[in-house]
Order: C-alpha cells, then structure tokens, then sequence
C-alpha cells in the first residue's frame, strides 16, 4: 500500500470518528461546478489513488479539495459524449425525452436554421432556477447546447457568458482568430456575452477560462447573493495541445512537438501533451480556490467564503482513449455505455458541510444536479418541470443509496442499433446493438469482465421490459452533427427501440 492510499484511509477514518457535519445545510450556499471534458477515469490524482491506478497526471490543487471533501467512487453522467451528457445536466433531464440525444451540428456552418437548435425552450433549465432564486450566475467555457439567441447561455440563466458555444476550440485562441473562413467549431469565435473577443496574443485557453472563473467569484465574492459558477472546461478534450510552457515544465528533457490538430504525433507525445493540459486545468483550480479563500486579493485568506461554498468536480463523459486518456479500471471508453464512457471522476468539497476524506459508494447523477443544488438554494423549480433524478442531498449525507429503488438509463445510438444499460442495485443489463445481452455486478466487477447474465435469467428480463417502456417515453433525434450521421439513421430505420428492448 502506498502512503498517498494510506493517507485516504486515514483520513477517512477521521471523517467517521473525529468530524461533525451539519444536519441541515446553510441557507443559498455559492455553487462551483467544474466540470471537464472526456476526462479519463484514472486521469486525475486522487481517483487514481483511489483505484490503485499507476499515473503520471500531475494534480495537486484537485486532489487536496477532493480529499476535504468526499470522492463519489460511482458518480454517473447521462449520456456518453458531450452535447447530450450536458443537455442533461442542464436541463435535468434524459436528452433523449426531447430529442437531445446527438451532437449539435458545428456552429461554424452557416446554413439557413442549420444552429438555430438546442435545449428546447420549455424545458426550463437549473442556471434560470438559480438565477431567479436569487443567485449570480456564470457560464465560463464551453457551451455546446445551442448557439442561436434563444439557446444562447445568456438567454438560459447565466448573467455572465465568456467562452464558446461549440463544441471545443483550439488552445490558443489568437491563432484561431486570424483563420478566415471559420472551417469547424475549434476556429469559431470566443466570445463575452454574445459578442466576439479577441484574446490576447499567445494566450492559453485553459488559463483564460480560469482567470475569468476566479474573476467572477472574487467580484461576486463581497455581495450579498450568492453565487453560481459552471465552469466548463473543454480540456482535455482533443485537440491535444498543451501550454507550451507547461511541456517545457514538466518535460524538460523533450522537445514537445505540440502540433495541435490533425498532425500525426505519437503516443507519447499525446500523452505529453495530455497530462499537460490537466495541469493545467489544475492549476486554474487553484485560482479559483485562492479566489475564494481571498476574494479581496488582499493576501490574507479566510474560511468565509469557503465555509459557505459548494464545490462540485467532474467530467462529462468517459476519456477517450485514442486521445491519450486512461479510464483504468473501467472497461471502454467515451461513447460506450460500458462504464469507461458513462462513470466519471467526481468529488464533493463544501467546509463543514460535506464529509472531508470521505468516499461515497452508490450511485449517483448528473441528473442529480438540478434537484439538488435547487434544494440547497431554496430556489423554485416550475411546477410543470419533468426531471429525471434526484435530490439526493439527504440520502448522501446518511450514507444511503439514492436510487436503490429505481433503473437508471443510458442508451446510445449507433449507425445499426443500439448500445443500452440499464442498472437496477447492483446489477446492470447492458446489450451493444443485436448481440447478447450481459448483466454484470456493479459492486465486484465494475470493470465489466464477468457476465452473470445466466444466473440472472428473471432480473434480465425485468430490467429489459423496463426500458422498453421507457424506450416508449422518447422523442427522435431533433437533430444530427453531421448530414452522414442523418443518412445513417434513416438507412437503418433507427431508432429499433423494439428490436434493441428484447432478449434476442
Ligand atoms: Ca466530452
Ligand atoms: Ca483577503
């Protein structure tokens, strides 16, 4: 056992013996989320640690919150890639109820209504639920769930906007900005608020995002309201483009190549460059922790803020491993409904009000969010809203497994059929497009090796007629990323939801 596992177990011990925590949380606690992009299971310090997964990331700052805080070891996003797992978190509900369930087209495409979609506009989403219960909101980095006015983050509930409405963007900023015409969404514009910004010559995204994040808390910091922070960033997403600085740092002895996009590079170097772009992130998430520690950047920090400050961490989907991720020990990667593409790195931090060196071991959801935080701020939630999970608040904070009594859904389109699992307790029915379906153990095999799918013949079944039922709830895609991907599905006469929902 290394020290860095012997710590966490200390410290765990700690948390059951030496800690109290708060029954009923402080009224309109700030909310920060910081939420990643295709960020590997394994690919930060403190999961790792966790799972006994050997790494070369480089995450101070994160681990240390992580570990005053609790790491939620089954912490799930509702769908395997970007746009949809977002739409869920937003909205609070399964994209696919709305017909959310594909990428965006690129917004840099200007064809007639071609962006003119999103997150439908009555499906009220939780930054319009903070924002009218009274909280400062933020949206900083990536967007991805609709560009046009109605869609747009500003229309949605955030009062501030800086970053981009696509799905990525290349790492620095004011080389893309001189690139006419704008091909894909990496080249389309930053932007504050809806207008164009040029960013400063060799500036680094990752740093950009972070230093407009501890901006708005240190601003917000000194009033009265509370506030809300999504910090959405697109690292480490691809294209694999580390600060250059940060590569000479902690590689001295190479010469990164750093070509950006499109370049052939090699493993390692993807990897260089990779670990770099989480040091990155890292070093943004101590910005905004020294922003909340010393909001009046006076040098003298106190627990003010931080006592009265949730921190939520993780990613939206599962790493993907051809772009240099390592999702260790789950099986797969981004785009899979195996557990390398759904289960995601995730911690709690909040002083005296969320157990520190604690790990929490149910399941919990994206989908949660919405519920939750709306819970913690006493906000409205609109009578007529649908939402798909929980408050979970109670339930974790006495231990217990907030959705022991129900299935939870993911279900992925390919071009032919369907990838679908379905997890009711420990066990999880998963069946990739027409091939058998598994049943695995979440509790002794999370690493998807050991079908049980014979011994659970009843349960299988059970599981499946269940979401053939709520396959029955769901919308069609409203829309495809590509014109290829549209042509697929009606080729195949998708979505087969009576085809897929069956034992054979
Ligand atoms: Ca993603
Ligand atoms: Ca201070």
């Amino acid at each position: 056992m290394n020290s860095a596992v012997i710590a966490i177990l200390l410290a765990m011990n700690f948390a059951l013996t030496g800690f109290s925590i708060a029954q009923s949380a402080p009224a309109k606690p700030n909310i920060v989320l910081i939420f990643c992009d295709d960020l590997g299971y394994a690919d930060v310090g403190f999961n790792a640690e966790l799972f006994g997964v050997e790494t070369d990331v480089v995450t101070p700052h994160i681990d240390a919150l992580a570990k005053g805080g609790t790491i939620f070891k089954q912490a799930y996003v509702a769908h395997p890639f970007c746009g949809p797992s977002r739409m869920a978190l937003l909205s609070g509900r399964m994209p696919h109820s709305y017909g959310g369930q594909k990428n965006l087209p690129d917004v840099s495409k200007n064809l007639e209504n071609y962006n003119d979609l999103g997150i439908p506009e009555n499906e009220t989403l939780m930054s319009t639920v903070l924002k009218d219960g009274g909280y400062a909101t933020a949206c900083i980095g990536k967007w991805h769930v609709g560009s046009s006015k109605p869609f747009h983050p500003n229309t949605r509930g955030f009062d501030e906007f800086y970053g981009f409405v696509g799905g990525g963007h290349q790492y620095y900023p004011s080389i893309s900005d001189k690139v006419e015409p704008k091909i894909n969404d990496y080249q389309y514009f930053i932007e504050r608020n809806g207008e164009p910004f040029k960013s400063p010559e060799g500036a680094y995204l990752t740093d950009m995002l972070s230093g407009a994040g501890s901006k708005f808390i240190a601003t917000r910091a000194s009033e009265e309201k509370p506030f809300f922070l999504y910090m959405a960033y697109n690292a480490p997403h691809s294209p694999l483009h580390g600060k250059t600085e940060d590569l000479q740092h902690l590689y001295p002895d190479h010469q990164p190549a750093n070509p950006g996009n499109g370049i052939n590079f090699s493993d390692y170097e993807k990897r260089q460059n990779y670990v770099a772009m989480m040091y990155a992130v890292d070093r943004g998430v101590g910005e905004i922790v020294d922003a909340i520690k010393d909001p009046n950047g006076d040098g003298k920090t106190d627990d003010s803020v931080m006592e009265n400050t949730l921190i939520v961490f993780l990613s939206d989907n599962g790493g993907k491993i051809a772009q240099a991720a390592n999702n260790a020990p789950l099986q797969d990667d981004k785009g899979s409904t195996l557990e390398g593409g759904i289960r995601v790195p995730m911690f709690m931090h909040w002083s005296g009000n969320v157990p520190a060196g604690a790990v929490f071991d149910h399941p919990v959801l994206a989908l949660d969010f919405y519920p939750t935080f709306a819970g913690l701020a006493g906000a409205e939630i609109p009578e007529e809203k649908v939402l798909d999970g929980k408050d979970i608040w109670k339930d974790f904070l006495a231990g217990k497994d907030p959705h022991s009594d129900e299935p939870i859904f993911w279900l992925r389109h390919h071009g032919v059929g369907n990838e679908i699992s379905i997890r009711q307790g420990n066990l999880k029915a998963y069946r990739k497009n027409y091939s058998a379906w598994k049943v695995y153990d979440m509790t002794s095999d999370f690493s998807e090796s050991h079908d049980l799918a014979k011994e659970n013949d009843d349960m299988l079944n059970a599981l499946i007629e269940r979401g053939r039922q709520w396959s029955g709830t769901l919308k069609e895609p409203q829309w495809f990323d590509t014109e290829a991907g549209m042509k697929i599905w009606f080729k195949n006469e998708m979505p087969q939801y009576e085809r897929s929902f069956r034992r054979r």
